[in-house]
């Protein structure tokens, strides 16, 4: 029976742990609304397979790791956006550009906690209030963000939201992945594979085009299951519409794989490099290529693009989308 509880300590303040009835644990804070870790049992260990930080005041400095990102994730070019005929200004807190929501988005925000235990799942769901205008973005947006932990060992978590004015919504959860337990060991030798026939073509700022690139025999190439070696990536993958799963990414000694499944209609990945390299995380010092980060999501530029959907969330359509790994162990 899968069962959740609040904690406290000195490093991290209140949080929350789900466990489920095989040794899975999943801990959650309100700080973000982030998963802080995401620990399997293998063999006679505990592996904890999300890369994050020690404490709080750590993630203030590092705030995107495996938080809630939003209220748009990845980049709007510009730091402005047209909808429904107005002109809106975003911060441009990269290069010019609004990226994951400006100075202050949804990772850096207090959500409010309520547990829930259902059957065999258990979780948290986190809940914020963006007020008309902050930072930018139109209308009073109550978002949601569910994490649930399963019995049969699925970790999910589900955005909703609704609004009182058009604005935009494109949350993700930015989890970073080591399957070796330890991000001191570079993720090269993990195996992935995705379901995308395509990627987003991004600019040098990683703003996209507007275009899709083809990934066959290009570093994008995971159609067939390979290692990631030392490819660096930041890029969306369209999911190809058909596919069940979207990717699974297995750890080099085959002990533990995660398969994504989502609603979402592409996936951006992104690997740590020498920016990150030499961070001090809960378990070891990150290495170069020390981890790679798994992020459901729309498209980013989907608000100039449309032939890739639509980020636009208006009163009368509420906003969900639920993402699904299934983790083998
Ligand atoms: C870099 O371009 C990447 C982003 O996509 C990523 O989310 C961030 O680092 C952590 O800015």
């Amino acid at each position: 029976m899968a069962t959740v509880e609040k904690l406290e300590s000195k490093e991290l303040g209140t949080y929350y742990e789900v466990k489920n009835e095989n040794g899975v644990v999943l801990g959650l804070h309100p700080f973000g609304a982030r998963s802080i870790s995401l620990v399997v049992p293998v063999d006679d260990t505990l592996r904890d397979v999300l890369v994050g930080c020690k404490t709080i005041a750590d993630y203030k400095e590092n705030s995107y790791y495996n938080a809630a990102i939003g209220p748009v994730a990845g980049r709007i070019a510009g730091a402005r956006f047209e909808l429904e005929g107005t002109i809106y200004e975003t911060e441009a807190n990269q290069k010019g550009n609004t990226l994951h929501g400006g100075f202050e988005g949804f990772d850096l925000r207090d959500w409010q906690a309520q547990t829930f235990s259902l059957g065999n799942k258990a979780g948290v769901v986190f809940t914020l209030e963006d007020e008309d205008g902050n930072h930018g973005f139109p209308g009073n947006v109550v978002a949601k963000v569910t994490y649930t932990l399963s019995d049969d060992n699925q970790y999910s978590f589900k955005f909703e939201a609704t609004t009182d004015k058009a604005t935009l919504f494109n949350p993700t959860n930015h989890g970073y992945y080591n399957l070796t337990g330890t991000p001191s060991e570079a993720i090269d030798e993990h195996l992935l594979q995705i379901n995308a026939k395509f990627v987003a073509k991004t600019n040098n700022d990683v703003t996209t085009t507007g275009e899709k690139v083809a990934v066959a025999g290009t570093k994008f190439d995971f159609i067939s299951e390979n290692k990631i070696g030392e490819t660096l990536l930041d890029d969306p993958f369209l999911i190809e519409d058909d596919a069940e799963e979207a990717l699974t990414l297995t750890s080099p000694d085959g002990k533990v794989a995660l398969t994504l499944i989502t609603q979402a209609p592409a996936v951006v990945i992104y690997t740590t490099g020498t920016a990150e390299a030499g961070t001090e995380m809960k378990n070891g010092v990150m290495a170069n290529h020390g981890a790679v980060a798994i992020e459901p999501q729309g498209v980013p530029g989907t608000e100039i693009y449309p032939q890739f959907g639509s980020i636009t969330l208006t009163p009368d359509e509420p906003y969900s989308m639920e993402s699904t790994f299934k983790l083998v162990f």
